[in-house]
């Protein structure tokens, strides 16, 4: 509720001015008018002025939001971003029970432990695709749409040539329908086609984890970009069927881009704009759901080879992950864990809808700042910090440290 007023405010803050120069311009043309006889001028100029108040506020007084501007024609295979009408009557019906999370970002410690099975095996796994209300920074608030009420969504591990009976179940304070794409599915859609669910509905598919590597899952209920750049997209690893070597840490890093109508860094309950995702122009883009969701709990300590998966929702941009201070030791790149891994890589690209592994090895403490290295992006949310602890070895590296510049 407290965020539906500050929507409120800030629409009304954005009308006001408008509002006044009408009512003043009203006021001028009753005046004109009044000195006219010709009926058929006077109805002309009425016309005139409808049409001249209608081309303002539409553009600057109506909020930019949840739909493409009227009369813009796309061509893809299905509607672009819309209100599903059919559910807004149940919806209201649950609002009370519509939750407000207190933090939207998944840890990214929050990794099932590696697979010991040496035989492929039935894997059992249950999602619920739920809509929330959390932060996206301190006073800025997004409506989320998630998979398990975290962004990213929950990280899914089974094994080459598992049987996996995967169930989405849609919460019933859901507006929007979801469904489940995963891209270690072999079949239509990816499972998309097969899990279709209404708010409360629940549906189940069974697939054969055929091929092994990291895979994005992704909701691609249309309009498929719309609903991914809500939050719904996360990671599954299929581990190959020899296992995966063993490391001292796992991390599950997730960047994904958000378009507000507000500008960055406006607080309040902030609306989708359509055609800024269109245009591919976001005023978000984040590590796991939200601004510094990564500043304090990436731990590891000198002597650690650590692992870090990282996926990219989308739904433009392409992600080029870097670790500054460090080196790759190696990069499962595009999520292949087939190919020998490149070794001793900089900045690994992470495209729109896919994913990479990066392992380092630690050899000096301090803080190393995870990004997006197209650097301007640092400043809409896409950076983490990772801390090391452990003895300081000068001949690695010798000098003063200085802080205040994010390491
Ligand atoms: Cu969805």
């Amino acid at each position: 509720m407290f965020e539906l007023i500050t929507y409120l405010w800030q629409y009304l803050v954005q009308s006001t001015g408008l509002f006044i120069a009408y009512i003043f311009a009203a006021l001028f043309l009753y005046l004109v008018l009044r000195r006219l006889h010709s009926r058929k001028i006077i109805v002309a100029l009425i016309i005139v002025f409808i049409g001249v108040s209608f081309y303002f506020y539409a553009p600057n007084g109506l909020p930019r939001a949840f739909e493409y501007p009227f009369f813009l024609k796309t061509y893809g295979p299905s509607d672009g971003p819309a209100i599903p009408f059919k559910n807004v009557w149940e919806f209201f019906k649950n609002f009370r029970r519509f939750e407000r999370v207190a933090d939207i970002a998944r840890n990214p410690a929050d990794i099932p432990l590696p697979i010991a099975r040496k035989e492929p095996a039935n894997v059992e796994i249950n999602i619920t695709a739920k809509e929330v209300v959390a932060e996206m920074a301190p006073g800025v608030t997004f409506n989320y749409w998630t998979f398990d009420g975290k962004v990213p969504g929950p990280f899914l591990r089974v094994r080459e040539g598992d049987t996996v009976m995967l169930t989405l179940h849609n919460d019933p304070t859901s507006l929007h329908h979801h469904s489940i794409d995963l891209h270690a599915v072999t079949g239509p859609g990816g499972g998309a086609a097969a899990t279709i669910v209404a708010p409360g509905e629940s549906k189940t598919i069974i697939f054969k984890a055929l091929n092994p590597g990291i895979f994005i899952y992704h909701c691609a209920h249309p309009n498929a970009a719309n609903h991914m750049t809500h939050g719904m997209y996360g990671l599954i690893l299929v581990e190959p069927k020899e296992g995966m070597e063993k490391v001292d840490r796992e991390f599950y890093v997730a960047q994904g881009e958000f378009y507000s109508a507000g500008a960055i860094g406006r607080e309040g309950l902030q609306l989708f704009d359509a055609q800024a995702m269109l245009d591919g122009k976001p005023q978000y883009i984040v590590f796991n759901g939200r601004t510094g969701a990564l500043a304090n709990n990436l731990n590891a300590k000198v002597g650690e080879t650590i692992r870090i998966y990282v996926g990219n929702g989308g739904v433009n941009l392409i992600s080029s992950f870097h670790v500054i201070g460090e080196i790759f030791d190696r990069v499962f790149r595009e999520g292949d864990l087939v190919s020998s891994p490149a070794q001793s890589v900089q900045t690994t690209l992470v495209p729109a809808g896919g994913a990479s592994a990066v392992e380092l090895h630690l050899d000096y403490p301090g803080n190393y700042i995870l990004v997006d290295h197209a650097l301007s992006r640092l400043d809409r949310g896409a950076w983490g910090t990772l801390h090391v602890r452990g003895e300081e070895d000068p001949k690695i590296f010798k000098g003063e440290i200085e802080s205040g510049h994010g390491h």
